[in-house]
């Protein structure tokens, strides 16, 4: 019986890094564009792709119709709201266009802080360079 345990954990664990892999293989998000800023889950869509930028690069979130709200943070604990940092336009309101700055390198996590939606999915991780370090 211990032995079934340990297989199926085994098992349960190869699919959670196999969901992983996947997921990071996703192709990157264009920091170029705005991107469309809603829950995945609700809209039957993907989670956000994994972003690389630049130090100094910025990327607009849009949204209208919905409740949403946009913050940056450095961890991806949607419920972290110590680690929130504010961004301009990033108001929770039904419309909005925030754009996020960023400003050292790094993993950031760009998130929406309304309700459960960035449990939800309503969360892109962002890994960011400086330029020197690029060059280096
Ligand atoms: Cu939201």
């Amino acid at each position: 019986m211990a032995m079934m345990q340990g297989s199926f954990r085994a098992v349960a664990l190869t699919v959670t890094l196999i969901a992983g892999l996947v997921y990071v293989a996703q192709s990157t998000a264009d920091p170029s564009g705005p991107i469309h800023w809603y829950i995945p889950k609700a809209v039957n869509k993907p989670p956000y792709a994994n972003g690389t930028a630049m130090v100094g690069d910025s990327v607009m979130y849009t949204w209208k119709g919905f409740f949403h709200g946009v913050v940056l943070s450095t961890s991806s604990n949607c419920t972290d709201k110590a680690a929130h940092m504010q961004v301009p336009g990033g108001m929770d309101a039904t419309a909005g266009n925030a754009t996020v700055t960023f400003k050292e390198p790094g993993t950031f996590y760009v998130l929406c802080p309304v309700g459960q939606h960035c449990s939800e999915g309503q969360i892109q991780r962002w890994d960011v360079t400086s330029p020197l370090s690029a060059e280096g």
